[in-house]
Order: structure tokens, then sequence, then C-alpha cells
């Protein structure tokens, strides 16, 4: 037996987990992060101290600014590490613990793994209410902890010690299963943390979780070619199943060997490199019109990977093909029956390397593969007009891409969440490397961006991360500068300035709002609205104040010698260059659209006009419910 809080038995227990994958095992938690209260100090606080003195294994502790940064940075983090690995986020509780809420439904929605670690309320109740503590007048057991139920994949709250090993073995199941990972909630009453109690010393001992690579079931890959065989026009969806599985390898060698050209989507963007012959980039409402024409006349779609997100779809309105089919590789089963597939309920690599054998000698025609390539060509010609349009006197967002794209090297990662940024991005980004490409659209939480960024770098020390930030992600939360700043970790940060919501601008014409609420501006005591004059707002100088080396460029050319200048510097730390872009220069077009109603009736003509538009528009939607083929009957049995 060894006796230890309960505090020190869950840092004790986290130091010596592993995962394992195809024989290569890694620490599962690279470390704690964590802000203290008096909800966790004397637990969680106490017991991190100890691990850093020496006394039992250690587990490195990183100090935070803001509870939600913190659990984006563990999820950034595990993105890097294909899940494999993550860290642990103690907070104290009340609102320490609410603030994880958004970070918990970021990793849930993207289903990356994160430990959270909320403090409690007192378990023995010997004064109520404890600062910070919900007094809900008939639940006394609630607590605003329970927000966290509905966003994490596993919640236990963790009321007396002897509850806690077996909380922490499912806790770590949840964890490293790849159909079910996301934000796991284990939340510690702040007198349970820091009570003693005799463990056994089995818990203790280091422990190897087994990262699954299910294979498919022989009869659903049946089905699956039976879909795919006939195809004519086959199109393959990479979703961030591919790079989870680390199947880009196997990604390539199916479309190779079969010639289905392949479109991704934002977590899958980078499953080929941007100038393989069969890649057309980014697929749906933020797509190239390569993928987007090729998915529009796709007689089978074979997704992989892919939750088929809105965006992905363009709101259903994407396939249009009369007898479309659907074929799904999805090691999350409520994934793979979507569409009303084939379903293959498997590991990417698996199910591609099994696909592959299967359909040895099967092929699109050259015609077929000819097409896809000219539509290619043709995107590639508008995204080097878009990256060299030479707007004046602001330039575009597309310029700022194409430049930091020049600059970054092969295995660079280009970083982003929320804004315009993130459907340039799509569009435009030229990605070389699998982990190239981290753009967290499954939640596209503004703030995520300098947070994320951090946890990227932290996974990848030996790549240059590239944080693209607008103005109003960073007003949101640049808190992790200063973390950055205080562990010396290096991140490029490019802030594009454009004085707004440039992003929510744009959708505001295409549903009647024009620009309403969008502009950073003055109230002006004359309309009495907000379009009086530009904010004073210097953000540069507010990073420069966090301990951020800075430079402010003005126009594209000066950008490119500081983004060079911000990359080869030895500043140990982060670094930022800001640039003021046009807001009102689009992307180049996707030819695809978005599901975002328009007020049914109103007094405003933008909006009648819009609500017409968004009517004609909803006639495009398509369910895709026709079912899939069933298993042959088997004569005699
Ligand atoms: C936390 C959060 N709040 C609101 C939104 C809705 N939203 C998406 S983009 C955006 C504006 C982003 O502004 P900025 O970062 O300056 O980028 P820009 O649109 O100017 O490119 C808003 C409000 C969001 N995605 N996340
Ligand atoms: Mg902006």
């Amino acid at each position: 037996m060894t006796r230890l809080t309960v505090a020190q038995a869950v840092v004790r227990f986290l130091a010596v987990q592993h995962s394992e994958r195809d024989g290569a095992q890694q620490p599962l938690f690279a470390g704690c992060f964590g802000i203290f209260g008096h909800g966790n100090l004397a637990g969680m606080g106490q017991a991190l101290l100890e691990a850093e003195r020496g006394n039992g294994p250690g587990l490195r502790y990183l100090q935070a600014r803001n509870e939600q940064a913190m659990v984006h940075a563990a999820a950034a983090y595990a993105r890097m590490r294909n899940r494999l690995s993550t860290w642990a986020c103690t907070s104290s509780i009340g609102p320490g613990a609410t603030n994880m809420v958004t970070g918990a439904a970021l990793a849930t929605i993207s289903r990356l793994p994160v430990l959270l670690l909320p403090g409690d309320v007192f378990a023995t109740r010997p004064a109520r209410p404890v600062l910070q503590e919900l007094e809900h007048p008939v639940s006394y057991d609630v607590t605003v902890s329970d927000s966290l139920r509905p966003v994490s994949v596993f919640f236990d709250r963790i009321w007396r010690p002897e509850q806690l090993p077996a909380s922490l073995l499912a806790a770590m199941r949840v964890l490293t299963d790849p159909a079910q990972t996301g934000a796991v909630t284990l939340a510690l009453p702040q007198d349970v943390q820091a009570e003693a109690h005799d463990w056994p010393d089995e818990l203790f001992a280091p422990r190897v979780w087994h990262v699954a690579r299910p294979v498919p079931e022989p009869a659903a890959l049946d089905r699956a070619l039976a879909v795919i065989r006939p195809a004519r026009r086959p199109l393959i969806i990479a979703g961030g199943g591919v790079g989870y599985a680390a199947a880009a390898g196997e990604l390539r060698a199916f479309a190779e060997a079969t010639g289905i050209p392949v479109a991704e989507t934002q977590a899958g963007k980078g499953s080929l490199p941007y100038d393989h012959p069969l890649a057309l980039g980014a697929v749906g409402s933020t797509g190239t019109t390569a993928a987007n024409r090729m998915a529009r006349d796709a007689d089978v779609v074979v997704g992989i990977g892919t939750r088929y997100a809105d965006f992905t779809t363009a709101s259903q309105s994407l396939f249009g093909h009369p007898e479309v089919r659907f074929v799904n590789v999805n090691v999350a089963a409520p994934d793979a029956v979507k569409q009303a597939g084939a379903a293959v309920v498997a590991d990417a690599r698996e199910a591609l390397r099994a696909l592959q054998a299967a359909l040895a000698g099967w092929r699109t025609s050259p015609a077929y593969q000819e097409h896809a390539a000219q539509l290619a060509a043709g995107w590639g010609h508008t995204v080097t007009r878009a990256y060299h349009l030479g707007h004046q006197p602001k330039p575009a967002q597309s310029e700022v891409i194409g430049v930091v794209n020049d600059v970054s090297g092969p295995r660079d990662v280009v970083l982003c969440a929320a804004g315009s940024m993130p459907g340039d991005l799509h569009k435009l980004w030229r990605t070389r490397d699998a982990k190239g490409y981290h753009v967290e659209y499954g939640y596209s939480c503004m703030g995520y961006e300098i947070a994320g960024g951090l946890g990227a770098k932290l996974a990848a020390p030996d790549r240059d991360v590239y944080v693209m930030v607008g103005d109003g992600s960073y007003l949101m939360m640049a808190s992790e500068l200063v973390t950055a700043v205080q562990e010396g970790v290096k991140l490029i940060v490019v802030l594009v300035q454009n004085h707004g919501f440039a992003s929510i601008g744009a959708l505001s014409e295409t549903v009647g709002a024009p620009r309403f609420g969008t502009w950073y501006r003055y109230r002006d005591p004359a309309s009495g609205r907000l379009d009086g004059g530009v904010l004073p707002v210097d953000l540069a100088a507010n990073a420069a104040s966090l301990g951020v080396r800075v430079w402010r460029a003005a126009g594209t050319a000066e950008f490119r010698d500081m983004l060079e200048q911000a990359r080869d510097c030895q500043h140990p730390g982060p670094v930022l260059v800001q640039i003021e872009t046009d807001p009102l220069v689009p992307a180049p077009s996707s030819e695809a659209w978005w599901d975002v109603p328009v007020a049914a009736v109103s007094g405003l003509d933008a909006t009648r006009q819009a609500a017409q538009a968004y009517q004609a528009a909803k006639a495009g939607q398509r369910p895709h419910l026709t079912p899939a083929p069933q298993t042959p009957r088997q004569e005699g049995r």
C-alpha cells in the first residue's frame, strides 16, 4: 500500500501512462497545464509540486493564463501527435472549471483527447456554499462542473477516494479509444483532492494503452466493393481520420492504384501534397472549383475518416449525381453510416490497404483522371493569381497567405481556427506535408489560434508554427503569448488586422444584414450607429507589451521581408508580424453554398432579396437516403 492524497495519486498515476500503436510507445501525458485557486492548489497544486521536486515520477507542469486556452493547447498538441499523446489540465472550482467548457467542446467535437481535472465543491460540506459554489435549490450534488458533462465523452466526480482507481482506468481507456476519444473529465472535490488514502501499489505500475487499428469486417468490405466497382466517376473525400491513422501513404497508394482523385476536408487537408496529380484540394463550401465540380458529378463518393460536416457537403447541396452512392470508412460507427453509405467501420490505414488489395487491377479511365488533373491545374492558376493580386492600398488576405506559404518550409505548420482565414486557407494554402495544415474547423473557435499554436509547437518543436490570427480572434484570447514567452516557445504569429469581423461581414451580405455589427468602429453620435471612425486599437503594441518581438508591415513586400526576419531571428519566444489587409476582397469563389438561414419576413429590401436567393438555394439540398447494398443472401444456409 502507498499512502498518498487523491491528487498525489492522480499525478503519480498519470506520469506512468503510455500509449502504443504499431509497436511504438510514448507517454500518454506530456504534462499538466494548470491555473490554481482554492479548488485545486492544496490538492493538484501540491501534488504537482511534489512531482517537480522528485517525489515520485515527474509530470511536467506548465502555467497557463486562461483555462479555455490550456484545453485548446492540449487539444492542438494531441492533434499534432495523432491523438497518441496529450496534456492533463487542472483548474480551480467555479469559473476555472466553467472556463474549460469551450475547450472541452472543441476537443470532443474534433475527437481530440484531453484530460480535464476541474476542482469541485466540498464533498463533506462543512460550510455551504463554498466560494464560487452554485447553490442549486433542489439538487445539492449539481455543481458548475456538471456543465462539462454534455461536452465530455467521459465524466465522473470522485466523491470518495475509493472511486478513483476504476475511474482513472476508464478515463484512460476512453482517451485512447480512436472511436470515442474527446474531452474526459474527472471532477475532483477540493477536500477529496487533499484527503489521504492507502492505495494498492499496482495502481502506480506503468501501463501501456494500446491504440487500436480495427480491421474491416469482410462482409462490410464486400458491400463497399459492390458500390465502388461499378463506379465511373468516383471521388475520395479525405477527412481528419486519414491523418490520425497516419494513413497518408496508404491513401496515396490507393489513389494511385485506382486512379480515384482525392478531395480534402478542413481536417483532412494535407492528406495528399497539393501538387500530386490526383489532388483536387479542398472540398465543399470553402473548396476548390476542381474538387467541387468533381463532387457534383461523382457517382460514388468514398469518404475516409470524414464526419461530413456541413462545410464539406456544402450543406448537402454538393453531390449532384442523381444516383450518387457513398462508401464510408470510419473508425467511428456514427460517421460510417452517414449519407446512407456502405459503412466500413475500421481504421483508415487498414481499410485502405484492404480496399486496394481487393480492387487490384480496377482503375478509373485515363480520360477521367485527365479531366480531374485539368480542373486541378485550373485551380492552381487561380491560386497563383490570388497570391499575386497586387491589391492597393492594402493587400488582400490571399496575398498574405501567398507570402506565408512562400516563406514557410515544407514541413512547417500553418494554424488557424476562425474568421475569414480558415476558408481562404482551405482554398488557397499549398500543403506539402500531412501535418503542415492545422486549421481547427470542427469548433472554429475564436481564440484557439495562439493557444493552439502553443500546443502545436510543444508537440513539434522541430517545425516552425505559423499562427494566422485575425484581430477579432486575437482580442478574444491572446493570453497564451505570455505562456510562450515564459517557456521560450517560438511561435511565428501573423496578425491580420482588418479592423473587424471580415468573415461575418461577408456573411452578413448574403443573409441580408449588410455588415451589421461587424466593423470595429466608434459609435457615431450623429447616426447613433457603430459607423464612426476606426478604433485606435494597436494590437502589435499589445503583443509587444506581453514580451513578444513585434514587426509592423505596411505592404506585401515589407511583410515578406519582416516575416523572414521573424522566421530567422534567434529570439527565444514568440514573434509577431502585423499586416493590415483590405477586408473587402474575397478569395476566389468555391462555386458552393453554405446554409445560413435568412429572415423570412423583413421590412428591408436587402433582407427580402437575400431571402429569395436563400429559398432558391435551399432547393438544391438533398438528404442522400438510398439504402446501401445488402450482403447477398447465402443459398442453403
Ligand atoms: C468564440 C467565437 N465567437 C464567435 C464566433 C463567430 N465568428 C466566426 S468568425 C468571427 C469574426 C472573426 O474575426 P477576425 O478574427 O478578425 O477574423 P476576420 O473575420 O476579420 O477574418 C466571428 C465573430 C466564433 N467562431 N467563435
Ligand atoms: Mg478581422
